[in-house]
C-alpha cells in the first residue's frame, strides 16, 4: 500500500490526497508537525534529504517528493493527465508556473500567517510576496477568462497543483474578489466528482 508522508494544513500534501481520493486509491497517512521539526528528523532525511511534505513511498520503498511529481506519477494512465505531447508539455508548463511564480507567492504568505508569531521577522516578507502572488493570479485571470480548465478544457492535475493554493489564497491576506474567472474556476474544481476539502485525510 502507499504511504503519503503529509501535513494536514499543508496545500502542497492536499494535492495528493485529492487525487488520491479522486482515483479511489487507498494509501497509509503519516502525519508530520512540521511545527515540531518532525521533517527534519534523521528517519524522514533517509526518505527525502530535502526534509519536506509531501513525500510518497511505494511498495518497493522507492520515494517520490515534491507535491507536482507525485500528481504526475499517480495520474499516468488516468484521465488526469492530459493526453497527446502537447497537453503534457502544457501540464508541466501551468504545474512549473505554480511552483516558480504562486506556490512561494500564496503558500508562503499563507504559512507566516497561520504558522508564525505575529512579531516574527519574516512577517516583512509579506507585501512583496503578496504582490507577487496578485501577479499570478492575474496570469490564471487571463488564462481562465477563455478557457474552463487550464489544459485541454478537461480537469486534469495542472488544475489540482493550481487549485490546492489558491482556494484558500485569503488564508495568505490574498482577496479573490478581482478575479472573477478564478473564482469561477475554483467552483469548477470544487464540482468534480470525488473532491475533498483540504482539511479531509
Ligand atoms: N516544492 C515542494 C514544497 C514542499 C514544502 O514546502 N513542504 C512544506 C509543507 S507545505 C514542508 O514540509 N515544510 C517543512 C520544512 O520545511 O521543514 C512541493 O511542492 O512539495
Amino acid at each position: 500500500m502507499l504511504t503519503l508522508y503529509d501535513y494536514m494544513d499543508s496545500g502542497n500534501g492536499y494535492k495528493a490526497r485529492l487525487l488520491l481520493h479522486q482515483l479511489a486509491i487507498p494509501y497509509r497517512r503519516i502525519e508530520l508537525d512540521i511545527d515540531k521539526g518532525e521533517t527534519r528528523t534523521a528517519a524522514f532525511l533517509a526518505k527525502n534529504p530535502n526534509g519536506r511534505v509531501p513525500a510518497l513511498e511505494l511498495d518497493d520503498s522507492s520515494i517520490i517528493a515534491e507535491s507536482d511529481a507525485i500528481i504526475w506519477y499517480l495520474a499516468e494512465d488516468t484521465p488526469f493527465l492530459p493526453e497527446g505531447r502537447l497537453g503534457r508539455a502544457q501540464a508541466l508548463q501551468w504545474m512549473f508556473f505554480e511552483q516558480y511564480s504562486h506556490e512561494p507567492y500564496v503558500a508562503t504568505p499563507r504559512y507566516i500567517l497561520r504558522h508564525l508569531a505575529p512579531d516574527n521577522p519574516r512577517r516583512s516578507e509579506l507585501p512583496e510576496r503578496q504582490a507577487r502572488g496578485r501577479a499570478a493570479l492575474a496570469v490564471m485571470e487571463t488564462h481562465l477568462a477563455t478557457a474552463p480548465f487550464f489544459v485541454g478544457g478537461h480537469y486534469s492535475i495542472a488544475d489540482i497543483a493550481l487549485y490546492a493554493y489558491t482556494h484558500v489564497a485569503d488564508q495568505a491576506g490574498i482577496d479573490l474578489t478581482p478575479y472573477p474567472a478564478v473564482r469561477a474556476w475554483l467552483g469548477r474544481v470544487a464540482a468534480e466528482p470525488r473532491h475533498i476539502p483540504i482539511t479531509q485525510g
